[in-house]
């Protein structure tokens, strides 16, 4: 199975990134996320098999993660999948330290491999066909969090849906 480690979006600010994500689709085009998709990606793990998911299951529940504040401010993309993102400009510490920390727990133990950069993202579109990133408004928004969740990732003709396998303790 498909899996991946994710800060999920609190219902407020969820809400205030769907409306992001549908004036970037109006100006960009592409697919958009459905609102109950939108997440931050931490480490993306690929293909897990179920037995070693399990494992996973049981490390992300007994987790405690420090809470934090992490900062959006700006408009992304990455241009080659069309994908449009909401992020930060700058650096953030914490966050930077959250994945490093996950890998060093799960890069060890096979999961996945630790990505050379990290630039922490919520992807509003996919496939956009144009990236006029300078027409949209400006951003100012504060996510607070203290849990992180292990997705699984489900593919099927509709698209990709989430399903929440753990969360990590509050
Ligand atoms: P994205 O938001 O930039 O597309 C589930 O697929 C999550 O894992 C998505 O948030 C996606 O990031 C990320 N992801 C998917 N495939 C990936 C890959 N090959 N390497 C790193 N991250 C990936």
């Amino acid at each position: 199975m498909r899996l991946f480690l994710a800060l999920m979006p609190p219902p407020e600010l969820r809400e205030r990134l769907g409306e992001l994500a549908e004036i970037a689709h109006a100006r960009c085009g592409g697919r958009r996320m459905p609102d109950e998709s939108l997440h931050l990606t931490l480490a993306f793990l690929g293909e897990v098999e179920e037995a070693r998911a399990a494992e996973l299951v049981e490390w992300v529940q007994g987790l405690t993660i420090p809470p934090g504040e992490w900062h959006l401010d700006c408009w992304g993309g990455f241009r080659r999948p069309g994908i449009v993102w909401v992020g930060a400009q700058a650096a953030d510490p914490a966050l930077s330290q959250l994945q490093g920390r996950l890998w060093s727990t799960l890069e060890p133990l096979g999961f996945g491999t630790r990505p050379t950069q990290f630039v922490p993202h919520v992807t509003l579109l996919r496939r956009a066909a144009t990236l006029p990133l300078e027409y949209l408004p400006p951003i100012e928004l504060s996510w607070f969090y203290n849990q992180l969740e292990l997705i699984q990732s489900i593919t099927d003709e509709r698209g990709a849906r989430y399903r929440r396998l753990a969360i990590s303790q509050s």
